[in-house]
């Protein structure tokens, strides 16, 4: 995960100020000073770090009193809000033309990821934003290209527009368009060749399926992890072509997290997309605010709670909420959601989401021990259908069976029970009690067993 660095030192600076009663100019040089060798370690382009320190400092140090904070968590509010401000403050949004198609250019260096996150686009905007795009093959000097984005259209089932490697990027463009129209998709993604460095064939190319095509956006892909290099590329790309946005990709792999914080303040062009992961659903909108609350440990609850909304089922959320009121909720349940809980990610990304969570030792190092969950599952499929219902049946010799049969420990299975025992008080209390408790909604997120 991106910041881990950054969030590690910025978090230890912070947690020696959050208390404090009282602060003074010394406190906040001291802190300031830490933060910038924070920033500039994370490989931040160090005029940003330079502004960025000299900001928050001037606030820190004059702010307004706000009696709910004590000074230490005021000064941390202006930290969050600068780093919030530093990647581009609100949330910049994908355009959509009111005369469709709209068109977006995808340019980017070699190997940056734009095939691979036109393929990603596409498929967010179908699945957040009901959308019926087309891609275009537009990058006709590697033959594999074309292939490559012909084999993602058919993974996401959406039409591939492509002329072959003999027509010019231009016409296939112009014609992609008139497509297009045709068969009312309503974006059009152009996947355009890439070059090892920027150089000025490439720049002539694109200008000029940009003069013809009148791109709604222009966004350029970039590999976050070449941190300072994605600045300067960003920085020309920029200059000769006027981009948009920035998909800055490969997040997932970047430790330090350089770029994302440059980006926005060098080329004055925003982040609009993040990439964490080669596969087809990796790729996220950019929320400054949340991504800023991430780098300071404060969690990104909204994306959790966005991420378990897409993939939780509405009605049987209310189904399972129901069944914890009247406390018929039974180890078959149990095991359904806690595939719930897997589908949404990795678990240790989504603990990552959770305010405080690298406070949590190792938790930065380690992953989530996936085996001790399949081990849960194996107790409970090795449980009778009447013992998933009446766990209270579950004697000794019938712990001992399921250990056996589940491949675990007595131990563990005596675990299990017990947390499914006080997992139920739980519920109760939480849902009122009674089918007639007047608490309501108190379950957005699937139950999280651990
Ligand atoms: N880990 C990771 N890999 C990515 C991401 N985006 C792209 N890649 C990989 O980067 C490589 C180059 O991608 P490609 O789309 O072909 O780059 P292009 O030359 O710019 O079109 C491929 O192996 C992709 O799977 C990402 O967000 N995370
Ligand atoms: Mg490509």
């Amino acid at each position: 995960m991106a910041f881990e660095g950054l969030a590690d030192r910025l978090q230890n600076t912070i947690q020696k100020i959050r208390g404090k009663g009282k602060i003074n100019e010394a406190d906040v040089k001291d802190m300031m000073r830490e933060v910038r060798l924070a920033l500039l370690e994370a490989d931040v382009n160090f005029k940003v770090v330079k502004e960025f320190v000299k900001k928050v400092s001037e606030r820190a140090v004059g702010q307004e009193v706000l009696k709910s904070l004590t000074p230490g968590q005021q000064v941390i509010k202006v930290v969050k809000e600068e780093l919030t401000e530093l990647m581009g403050g609100e949330q910049s949004k994908i355009a959509v033309s009111n005369r469709p198609p709209t068109v977006i250019m995808m340019v980017g260096l070699q190997g940056a990821g734009k095939t691979t996150t036109t393929g990603k686009l596409a498929n967010l905007l179908r699945k957040k934003y009901n959308r019926n795009p087309m891609l275009v093959a537009a990058d006709i000097y590697r033959p594999a290209a074309i292939k490559q984005l012909e084999t993602l259209g058919k993974q996401l089932n959406m039409p591939v527009f492509s002329l072959g490697d003999q027509v010019s990027p231009v016409e296939i463009a112009k014609q992609a368009i008139a497509n297009a129209k045709e068969d009312h998709n309503d974006y059009v993604l152009i996947d355009t060749a890439g070059r090892l460095h920027v150089d000025e064939a490439l720049m002539d190319e694109l200008k000029e399926i940009k003069e013809l095509s009148k791109p709604d956006e222009i966004f350029l892909v970039v590999d976050a992890m070449t941190g300072q290099d994605a600045v300067n590329v960003a920085k020309s790309f920029n200059e000769q072509l006027g981009l948009t946005g920035v998909v800055l990709t490969k997040l997932d792999g970047d430790t330090r997290g350089g770029a994302a914080l440059s980006i926005r303040a060098v080329t004055e062009t925003p982040i609009k997309f993040v990439g964490l992961g080669e596969k087809l659903d990796a790729l996220e909108p950019f929320h400054p605010e949340r991504m800023a609350s991430r780098i300071l440990g404060m969690g990104d609850v909204l994306t959790l709670i966005e991420k378990a909304q897409a993939n939780v089922d509405e009605e049987k959320a209310k189904e399972m909420q129901q069944k914890f009121r009247n406390a018929s909720f039974t180890f078959d349940d149990f095991l359904e959601q806690l595939g719930q809980v897997r589908s949404m990610g990795p678990l240790d990304e989504l603990l990552k989401m959770m305010p405080g969570a690298n406070k949590i030792k190792g938790l930065n190092n380690l992953q989530v021990d996936e085996k001790q969950i399949n081990h849960v599952e194996a107790i409970i499929q090795s449980m009778t259908k009447d013992e998933k219902i009446h766990p209270e049946t579950i004697n000794a010799s019938r712990r001992k069976r399921i250990a056996k049969g589940s491949g675990t420990t007595v131990p563990e299975v005596n675990r299990l029970l017990k947390q499914f025992e006080d997992m139920k008080k739980m519920m109760k209390q939480m849902t009122g009690g009674s089918p007639k408790g007047k608490k309501k909604g108190g379950f957005k997120l699937p139950f999280n067993p651990f």
